[in-house]
């Protein structure tokens, strides 16, 4: 029986358990990324390992998400992540340098490897055929030190491509149908691989377009095969020698199939507030609308500037809209000062920002009240922009350019003609905001430099053998991990300040939940499905270990947030019967008795509500390995006792 690509790169690098699906494995990682807003906490957790030099292929730190430095919180960040990476044998992008993925697409990574980072879009590397996962902090310090990364053997989906994109079509709208269809829970536990006639008409950054946003899918990753076409991006950035085919067997078996026809497909939109609320800009139809914002890790490539130039090319952006771009990276936006494409953007009165995240992750440029705003990013969720009340939708470039001229939500097909995309044969390489780490000599010898606001990180105690606590807050279906631990402008430079950012938790659902938690001493939250979906941020499990939250039961959980909470000793706990979710209420008292031989030895979970008088069943699925943490309070304590 033949083998899926996934399954070719898992075989090649499974290191613990056996490739059967809905098992635990681990991997051998062989790149690693962070980014800043995640990367504090990441290399703190690195340093209590006691290793003194990573042990992968390549691991870069990149400085991208706290570029704002509105205090000195976000500059001393850098400072550290720039030393205690020359210590460690961590190359270090600096900021300026661009976006984490945009970046590692095209200097760093390299087909059929593995790649983790701490940051959920990891698996933009899938556009060039490497396994790229998104991770906690913790995940990526282990992998650094050289330990396995642990996942559940996914089930593999096809999506087969077939046919070819008209023009103003794009590879957003791709990702947005396949949300439209499998939605934000739609891809747990699996593995898009995208295969078909139809992958060879698709460039380099727009598999990745589309491997990236395969995050709000909730999926593993998604996976291109790597081809000519990979050969050649490889190539014009001067790394042919990186190049090796990778594709499924002919015989493949694969677990789901999809069917895309990309000739079908129309401009689409994810409408407000999540990524899978998706139609048809056509019926959408002409809402008047205040800002565009075009970049970010999925839409920030030099073929994406280039069909945006080409829109505003001699036009001026409608006086009742504000135009922000962002280039993906250094590259991008090198090669675009050099080409002219800068100057029509200027011309049309485009805001240019610098290559970070910038505005996807609330840094800046949030929304006017009630404000609509056409973004080209990843997530819309409530709240993310900055601005409470905006309505964000997300669109491809082709949508938003063309709407920033008129005003109104506009469907780009009205928009005349639109000249293929010739990729350059020769990038800019210039990699001189790139530093590389220090020699094993040096290394000794190097100072890693603190600020005032980096404080250490939460560690969480053995698992207690009952838990009494009350239920200090219950939320609805697809709480994001920006619910729990929200970002922006004001709460980003806390991300090394594990008790100020608690102040924050929750505040988007309820900005009482940081005070009441602090005087219970201990709480357990309620949820609905798809739990912690989106960011990989592993502040949404330490602030609420901080604030003393024992236990999460919900009707279901999101990967990497699950995994997050083990890593921290916090219980991820899912009813048996959904039903029970409508009966317990906020401010009941709940006792879990026994639970720390349960966890230990097995046996039905049961949760009795004391206040309303009845009992319920919860389950807690977890590996060996995944016990161990939750009995030793978290990853850390387990490494601690020799594990
Ligand atoms: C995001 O897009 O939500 C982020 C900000 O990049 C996060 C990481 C973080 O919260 O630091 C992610 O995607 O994991
Ligand atoms: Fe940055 Fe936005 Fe990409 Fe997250 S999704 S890495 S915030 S650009």
């Amino acid at each position: 029986m033949g083998l899926t690509l996934t399954e070719k790169i898992i075989k090649a690098h499974i290191v613990d358990g056996e490739m059967v699906k809905g098992t635990e494995i681990g991997l051998k990682i062989d790149q690693t990324l962070t980014q800043d807003a995640t990367g504090t906490m990441a290399y703190l957790q690195f340093e209590a390992m006691g290793v003194d030099r990573v042990k992968t292929e390549r691991s870069v730190a990149y400085i991208d998400h706290n570029t704002l430095q509105s205090g000195f919180e976000n500059a001393d960040d850098h400072r550290f992540i720039g030393s205690v990476a020359k210590k460690h044998g961590i190359w270090f992008s600096r900021p300026g340098n661009g976006i984490c993925h945009q970046v590692h697409l095209e200097r760093f990574g390299k087909p059929g490897k593995t790649l983790i980072g701490s940051d959920s879009h990891t698996p933009t590397g899938g556009g060039i055929g490497m396994l790229a996962m998104g991770a906690g902090g913790l995940d990526v310090a282990v992998a650094m030190g050289g330990g396995a990364y642990y996942i559940t053997m996914p089930k593999v989906v096809k999506i087969n491509l077939t046919g070819k994109l008209n023009d103003w079509v794009s590879a957003k709208d791709v990702i947005l149908e396949v949300l439209r269809r499998l939605s934000v829970k739609g891809g747990v536990g699996k593995v898009m691989e995208y295969t078909g006639e139809g992958v060879k008409s698709l460039s380099v950054p727009e598999r990745a377009t589309i491997t990236n946003m395969g995050a709000e899918l909730g999926a593993t990753t998604s996976i291109f095969p790597s081809d000519e076409t990979t050969l050649q991006f490889l190539k014009a950035q001067g790394r042919e020698e990186d190049y090796v085919p990778m594709s499924a067997d002919p015989d493949a078996v694969y677990d789901e199939e999809v069917d895309i026809n990309l000739s079908e497909l129309v401009p689409l939109a994810a409408c407000p507030h999540s990524p899978d609320n998706v139609k048809s800009v056509e019926e959408i139809g002409k809402i008047k609308i205040d800002q565009v914002c075009i970049g970010s890790c999925t839409n920030s490539s030099l073929q994406d500037m280039r069909k945006v130039a080409h829109i505003l090319k001699g036009k001026t952006v409608h006086p009742d809209v504000s135009l922000a771009i962002a280039p993906g990276s250094k590259q991008v936006f090198n090669q675009i000062a050099e080409d002219g494409t800068l100057s029509i953007l200027i011309a049309a009165g485009a805001r240019i920002l610098e290559s970070a995240c910038g505005p996807c992750i609330g840094m800046g440029q949030s929304p006017n009240s009630k404000g609509v705003s056409l973004r080209t990013f990843n997530r819309n969720f409530l709240g993310r922009s900055g601005t409470k009340d905006a309505e964000i939708y997300l669109v491809s470039p082709e949508t938003a350019a063309v709407s920033a001229l008129t005003g109104v939500f506009t469907d780009p097909r009205t928009a005349g003609d639109m000249p293929a995309y010739v990729m350059p044969e020769k990038f800019i390489i210039n990699d001189n905001m790139v530093v590389p780490p220090a020699s094993v000599e040096e290394a000794p010898s190097v100072e890693v430099l603190r600020g005032p606001n980096i404080k250490p990180f939460p560690v969480n105690k053995p698992l207690a053998e009952s838990i009494e606590s009350g239920v200090t807050l219950k939320v609805g279906d697809n709480i994001t991990t920006d619910h729990i631990m929200p970002a922006g402008a004001k709460i980003l430079p806390l991300r090394s300040n594990i008790p100020a950012i608690s102040e924050y938790c929750f505040t988007v659902c309820d900005e009482t939940f940081p005070k009441r938690a602090k005087e219970a001493g201990t709480s357990i939250i309620v949820g609905g499905v798809n739990y912690g979906q989106g960011s990989s941020r592993e502040h949404a499990a330490l602030a609420p270990l901080y604030l003393g939250v024992k236990a999460i039961i919900c009707k279901s959980f999101a990967r990497i947030h699950r995994q997050n909470l083990i890593n921290n000793g916090i219980l991820p706990l899912e009813f048996v019967n959904e039903a029970d979710y409508d009966k317990v209420e906020q401010g009941d008292r709940l006792v879990i008795a026994n639970i720390r031989s349960i966890v230990e030895n097995g046996g039905q979970i049961i949760v009795e509500d004391k206040t309303k008088g009845f009992s319920f069943e919860v389950k807690c699925e977890l590996s060996e390995r995944g016990k161990g943490m939750m009995l030793a309070g978290g990853l850390l304590n387990y490494t601690k006792n020799g594990k």
